[in-house]
């Protein structure tokens, strides 16, 4: 999906949400455990009540991955049920060598249709190019919402007290257009995203860190935004894991209901 065309879901929408497909079997109702894939179905019950109200799913590889060959396949089997008009991030955070990371691109963008791939910068620019593909786009870990994140994002690489992570958004910038590249800024960041939307003025943000990490939805909104938006925010636990009963697919509705008016109200 290109930029336009994400800018129009987000204003047809009044959202720029991203839910995070974050499955995980100890945490889905029980009742779903019986059925022949229990990761599917609970991910189609949360995306048909929530797909009016965001306008990205971020499904996070390693709740896949970890359940081996049939983990894939619901991965795969969730992919092709997310609507046409909704952005879809393979929260992967992958990076290697060249070549490597050319593998790794074909396995998300072409054996998977996703359109976009979280990326981790520490091996730099070659690791970086071989995701950066027409019509799809890398989304790099820049200032993550983890408490570790300050074990080096936020070290100072210069003497004027430039900051890795800001180094990582100035020099990635030559890499790739803001048509193919996004930075990964965490809500828990919000005091700073001022700042980092001034190095970055045109590129989006995915933003994750509101709902179970605390960050401040109203502050990312109100300083992270450009004309164009430009602000995808992530929840995930707060959304899909709202009830641990029959009912989780209408609370993870009306949890995500919540949130879309929240930011409608700056959109
Ligand atoms: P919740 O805390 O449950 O909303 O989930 C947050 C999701 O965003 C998880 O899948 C994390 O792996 C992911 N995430 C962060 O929490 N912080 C970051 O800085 C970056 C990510 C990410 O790249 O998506």
């Amino acid at each position: 999906m290109n930029r336009a065309s994400l800018y129009e879901q987000i204003k047809k929408k009044g959202s720029c949400l991203c839910v995070g497909l974050d499955t995980d079997l100890q945490k889905i109702p029980k009742h779903l455990l019986s059925a022949s894939d229990p990761v599917f179905e609970f991910n189609k019950q949360i995306i048909d009540a929530t797909h009016h109200y965001c306008v990205a799913y971020k499904p996070n590889i390693a709740f896949y991955e970890a359940l081996g060959p049939r983990g894939w396949e619901s991965l795969q089997k969730t992919l092709e049920y997310i609507p046409k008009d909704i952005f879809t991030i393979a929260d992967a955070k992958r990076g290697d060598i060249g070549n490597t990371s050319a593998l790794y691109a074909r396995a998300f963008f072409e054996q998977m249709n996703f359109d976009s791939i979280t990326v981790a910068p520490y091996m730099g620019e070659d690791s970086v190019k071989p995701f950066l593909m027409k019509d799809k786009w890398v989304i790099l870990l820049a200032h993550t919402s983890n408490s570790g994140s300050i074990d080096f994002q936020t070290l100072e690489v210069n003497s004027s007290g430039k900051k890795l992570y800001e180094e990582v958004i100035s020099r990635s910038q030559q890499w790739a257009t803001p048509d193919q590249l996004m930075y990964v800024v965490g809500a828990t960041r919000s005091d700073q995203i001022a700042n980092i939307r001034a190095l970055a003025p045109e590129h989006f943000f995915l933003v994750p860190g509101i709902g179970a990490q605390g960050g401040d939805l109203a502050l990312v909104m109100k300083h992270g935004m450009n004309k164009q938006c430009v602000l995808l925010i992530n929840s995930s636990r707060a959304i899909i894991y709202a009830s641990a009963d029959k009912d989780f697919g209408k609370r993870a509705g009306e949890e995500a209901m919540k949130v879309q008016l929240e930011m409608a109200k700056f959109l």
